[in-house]
């Protein structure tokens, strides 16, 4: 029996055609272009420092770094643009956006329909952290890494799991490409994890390519998958995994998100 048979059947379907599947929560960036991201559903993470990677950028909260832009190729004719700029020799400005303290989830699909980047140095992400960060600290609340990019290697797209002894350069973590090859700058891709109790799915377009249970843990580690989590958006520049840019570079860099959804998981047992 195919390990994920709704996701198999699931290719090239929209995700509203699924039987229970509910949406729970979204944002389709469609708010008036120039607009900032709504401040109802997302916070910024602002500054410099390097956010524990040594990255570059410094996080603003200022129009040119996050807007909502005009893009035909949006399934609505718009989108958020995370924009990461070079604003002095060796600085960069770019932006992070956050759900914290005004939505969180335990279990269920959570997708974006983005348009990724291209050059060296170059690192947009979607991901999701627990909402007791505050409390118990990172790793012990769990990270999920929906979406990672290295803008070296623009074709592949990295799904990782975070969490106390399994995370840093230790996460748990696979890569996979589209079908074509094609760099995933060149056009919108969904991807998206479905989230279970037994399970964490990761998927680009409906295809599932990594997946990881509690049994598959190391040895004595916990999963720490049961609490609600937060999302976040963001685009960085350099740092301890992409490298810095270099001269091949081109700034401004866009991270494009049409969409940001969340529903539900389908009834697997209705097949
Ligand atoms: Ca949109």
């Amino acid at each position: 029996m195919p390990r994920f048979p709704l996701l198999t059947a699931l290719f090239g379907w929209p995700l509203f055609a699924l039987a229970g599947s509910e949406p729970i929560w979204s944002d389709e960036f469609n708010q008036p272009v120039g607009s900032a991201p709504d401040p109802a559903r997302w916070a910024h993470d602002l500054g410099a420092g390097g956010w524990g990677n040594n990255e570059l950028q410094t996080y603003t909260a200022a129009r040119e770094n996050s807007s909502i832009v005009a893009d035909p190729a949006a399934l609505d004719g718009r989108a958020l643009a995370i924009r990461a700029l070079r604003s002095d020799p060796g600085g960069y400005t770019s932006a992070r956006l956050k759900t914290e303290s005004k939505f969180a989830v335990t279990y269920g699909r959570i997708e974006a329909r983005m348009k990724l980047t291209r050059g060296r140095g170059v690192w947009p992400a979607f991901w999701m952290l627990g909402g007791n960060k505050p409390k118990v600290g990172w790793p012990t609340c769990g990270e999920i890494d929906i979406m990672e990019q290295l803008g070296h290697e623009p074709a592949k797209l990295h799904g990782t799991l975070h969490g106390p002894g399994y995370s840093g350069q230790n996460g748990l973590s696979a890569a996979t490409t589209l079908p074509t090859g094609a760099a995933l700058s060149a056009a919108y891709h969904v991807y998206a994890v479905d989230w279970s109790p037994e399970k964490i799915a990761w998927s680009l377009d409906g295809t599932a390519y990594f997946t990881l249970t509690p049994a598959q843990l190391p040895a004595g580690a916990r999963w720490v998958f049961d609490e609600p989590a937060f999302l976040l958006l963001n685009l960085a520049v350099g740092g301890n995994w992409p490298g810095n840019p270099d001269v091949t570079t081109t700034f401004p860099q866009t991270l494009l998100v049409d969409y940001v959804r969340v529903y539900t998981l389908p009834q697997e047992t209705s097949r």
